[in-house]
C-alpha cells in the first residue's frame, strides 16, 4: 500500500487510536522495520516533516536514508515523451526504479509548483513516483495535499476533545507569500471524514476546491464562524480559482488571530501545522497561551508518521 491520501486508510478512527497508542509506546514494534530502508526524498524545504518521519521509522527499528533535491539532486523531468535539450538532467522514470532499488519504502515531499494548476492538481510528482517507483510511496505534502499533517491534526483533536460534535473552524489568515491549498485541503477533507460541525472561513476569492470543501459550511465572516468554536485551526493559503491560481490576492491584517477573536470562541484550542510567521497570522499573546496546541500537534507528527509507516511494512510483509 501507498499513504498517498484519505483513501489509503480503511478506518479513519481506528488509525488515529492506534497512533495514539504507539504514543504511549513508541518501541513496541522496533523489530518490524529492521533491516528495511526508508528514503525520504526533499524536494521543498522541511523542519518537522523532515525528523518526525525519520524519528517514526527510527522507532520502527528501520534505517533511514535523506536526500535533498533541492541544490544536491538532478532536475527531473516529468512530462511523457519530453525531448531534454533543457535543463533538466534525469526522467522520472529511471530515478523513481532507481531510488527503488535502495529502498523498501520512498517517501517525497513535493509542492505544488503554481507553474501550471493541471499539474499540480493531476499530482504530477506523486502521481509519477507511484508509477514508476517499485516500492511503496509514502506522501510528505504533496502538490494538492498533506495527509501526515491532517492525521497529526486529527489525532491532536481528539486528544483535547471532549464533545460528541465539537465545532472545528478551519480559518484562512493573511501571508506575505502563496502558500500551497495542501495543508488546507487535507485539513478540510479529514474533518469532513470526522464527527464534527465543521466550518470553514476566508476572504472572498480564497474558496477551495469544492472536492476538498465538501459538507462543510463556508463563511465569509470570520467573526460569526468563530463563534462557539472549540478549536481554531488556522493556515494561510493561496487561490485556488484559474484566474487567482498560486497568487496573493489580499494580505488583509484584520484576518490575523488575535486575543480578541479567540475571547469569542468556545475557550477554543488554537492549532497551526507550523512554520508559522508570528503577529502576521497570530499574535503572540495567542500562539504563547495555554489553549495553543501547536507545540503537541508537531510532537504527534511523529506518531502519525509511524502508524503510515507501520501500516505499509505490514502491508509489504503479507
Ligand atoms: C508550507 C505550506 O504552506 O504548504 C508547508 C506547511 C507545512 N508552508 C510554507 O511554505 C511556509
Ligand atoms: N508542518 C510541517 O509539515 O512542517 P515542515 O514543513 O517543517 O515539515
Amino acid at each position: 500500500m501507498n499513504y498517498f491520501d484519505i483513501n489509503d486508510i480503511d478506518n479513519l478512527s481506528t488509525w488515529i487510536n492506534e497512533a495514539i497508542a504507539l504514543k504511549a509506546k513508541p518501541l513496541a514494534h522496533k523489530l518490524l522495520g529492521q533491516d528495511k530502508t526508508i528514503c525520504l526524498l526533499f524536494f521543498n524545504n522541511s523542519l518537522r516533516t523532515r525528523l518526525s518521519t525519520q524519528k517514526a521509522a527510527m522507532n520502527l527499528g528501520m534505517n533511514v536514508m535523506v536526500m535533498n533535491f533541492g541544490a544536491e539532486g538532478w532536475q527531473l523531468e516529468y512530462g511523457d515523451g519530453e525531448v531534454m535539450d533543457q535543463g533538466k538532467s534525469e526522467h522520472v522514470i529511471e530515478a523513481a526504479q532507481v531510488v527503488s532499488q535502495y529502498c523498501d519504502i520512498v517517501a517525497i515531499r513535493a509542492f505544488a509548483k503554481f507553474e501550471n494548476k493541471k499539474d499540480d492538481y493531476q499530482e504530477q510528482v506523486l502521481n509519477a513516483f507511484m508509477k514508476y517507483a517499485s516500492v511503496p510511496v509514502l506522501n510528505m505534502e504533496s502538490a494538492i495535499g498533506h495527509p501526515l499533517q491532517a492525521l497529526t491534526d486529527m489525532i491532536t483533536i481528539t486528544e483535547h476533545n471532549n464533545k460528541t460534535k465539537p465545532k472545528v473552524v478551519l480559518s484562512w489568515a493573511p501571508h506575505p507569500r502563496a502558500l500551497p491549498q495542501a495543508v488546507a485541503n487535507s485539513f478540510a477533507q479529514y474533518a469532513n471524514a470526522s464527527d464534527f460541525d465543521f466550518v470553514i472561513t476566508h476572504p472572498e476569492g480564497y474558496e477551495l476546491d469544492p472536492q476538498f470543501v465538501g459538507k462543510a459550511t463556508v463563511t465569509n465572516n470570520q467573526e460569526e464562524a468563530f463563534k462557539d468554536a472549540d478549536f481554531i485551526y488556522v493556515k494561510n493559503w493561496s487561490p485556488f480559482s484559474d484566474e487567482n491560481y498560486g497568487k496573493v490576492i489580499n494580505t488583509d491584517p484584520n484576518w490575523r488571530i488575535t486575543s480578541e477573536k479567540m475571547a469569542m470562541t468556545n475557550n477554543a484550542k488554537f492549532m497551526h501545522c507550523l512554520p508559522v510567521r508570528r503577529n502576521v497570522i497570530v499574535d503572540d499573546a495567542v500562539i504563547d497561551s495555554e489553549h495553543s496546541l501547536v507545540i503537541k500537534q508537531a510532537n504527534n507528527r511523529t506518531f502519525a508518521a509511524q502508524i503510515a509507516i507501520k501500516k505499509i511494512l505490514e502491508s509489504i510483509d503479507n
